[in-house]
């Protein structure tokens, strides 16, 4: 049953609605790849078990982390897809220690950085899990190389994430729209579900991996004290289905330094920009503790980062505790 009805699709959106971005045609192509992509994820992440595809393929990536077998897959669909759009000149990804530079000329093309498939230790389990994507804009006449990739977050010029959970949703954001469409599988298309997404006053959640609270340091366990007083946990474990509840519904995530990873865990470009991004352009705050993420300037492209990350108050508030000591 197609239940798409008479809802914005997001070819249509692209066509019409790329609105204060300032970008036109090139973007939007980007952007559906990055929705063909994701809907062969989907299908493989849904049939996973049932092709005997799950598991890993016995290698661990360049994060020394081991590689599931559909972490490979969505890897390769989305490199196909972006590459195959005519607009993005470059790829760094998560699973990939080099950048992808595409061969051919994009003009003033995309350069797109990304996970292809974040919260790898959920996909055995049937939790959510998500795809994840910072895209800037290649500069002016530039002959795209490996450094080409390393710039700070506040130059991408969108973002976009794709949960797979009980639905399918594509979560885009352009300079202050942000807006999330639900792929209805029946028509194929992603329709506009989630217009002008605002990230809510009231905070009724946190996010963060309590078992970690020993190894951070005595300023992080009292601003996590704070939250954990004020605050419901709710904590999936896959970034984006973090994030995207507390988008929607009002929350705040921390995967702050502790005394193992003083980088943090999760990856700057591949997570940290892109999310950060998306946060900004919804009224919320990206922060490491120190610095707001998006004025991080990459050394490495695989780099880490301590992320705060949703309702802006309550990012400055954690933020605040920490700074104090
Ligand atoms: P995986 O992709 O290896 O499952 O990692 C997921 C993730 O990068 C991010 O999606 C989660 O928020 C975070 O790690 C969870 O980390 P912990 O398991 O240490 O809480």
């Amino acid at each position: 049953m197609v239940v798409t009805g008479n809802r914005t699709t997001l070819q249509e959106h692209l066509t019409s609605g790329l609105g204060e971005s300032g970008q036109t045609g090139g973007l939007g192509a980007v952007v559906l790849a990055i929705a063909d992509g994701s809907i062969l994820v989907q299908q493989q992440v849904r049939q996973a078990a049932l092709a005997d595809a799950l598991g890993t393929t016995g290698e661990t990536n360049v994060q020394n982390e081991i590689v599931q077998r559909l972490d490979k897959a969505s890897s390769d669909i989305f490199v196909e897809t972006l590459s195959a759009s005519g607009q993005v000149a470059a790829i760094g990804c998560e699973e990939i220690e080099r950048p992808v530079i595409v061969a051919g000329d994009v003009g003033d093309g995309f350069i797109v950085l990304m996970d292809p498939l974040d919260g790898s230790s959920n996909i055995d389990v049937a939790v959510s899990i998500g795809s994840i994507f910072g895209i800037w804009q290649k500069r002016p006449d530039e002959t795209v190389n490996d450094d080409s990739l390393l710039r700070p977050g506040h130059e991408q010029v969108a973002a976009a994430y794709v949960v797979y959970g009980s639905s399918t949703v594509l979560v885009l954001a352009t300079k202050n729209n942000v807006f999330g469409f639900t792929l209805d599988s029946d028509s194929g298309d992603f329709a506009l579900t989630h217009p002008d997404i605002k990230i809510p006053v009231e905070c009724p959640y946190y996010s963060t991996n309590e078992g970690n609270n020993k190894v951070l340091d005595e300023p992080t366990q009292k601003a996590i004290a704070q939250l954990r007083s004020k605050y419901s946990l709710r904590y999936v474990g896959s970034l984006v289905a973090d994030f995207h509840r507390n988008l929607l519904k009002g929350g705040i995530f921390a995967y702050p330094a502790d005394q193992g990873r003083k980088d943090g865990r999760l990856r700057l470009m591949y997570e940290a920009n892109p999310l950060g991004y998306v946060a900004e352009q919804a009224g919320g705050a990206a922060s490491t503790g120190y610095e707001r993420i998006m004025d991080i300037v990459p050394a490495q492209l695989h780099q880490r980062t301590p992320l705060i990350l949703g309702n802006k108050d309550v990012v400055e508030e954690t933020v605040a505790v920490i700074q104090a000591g």
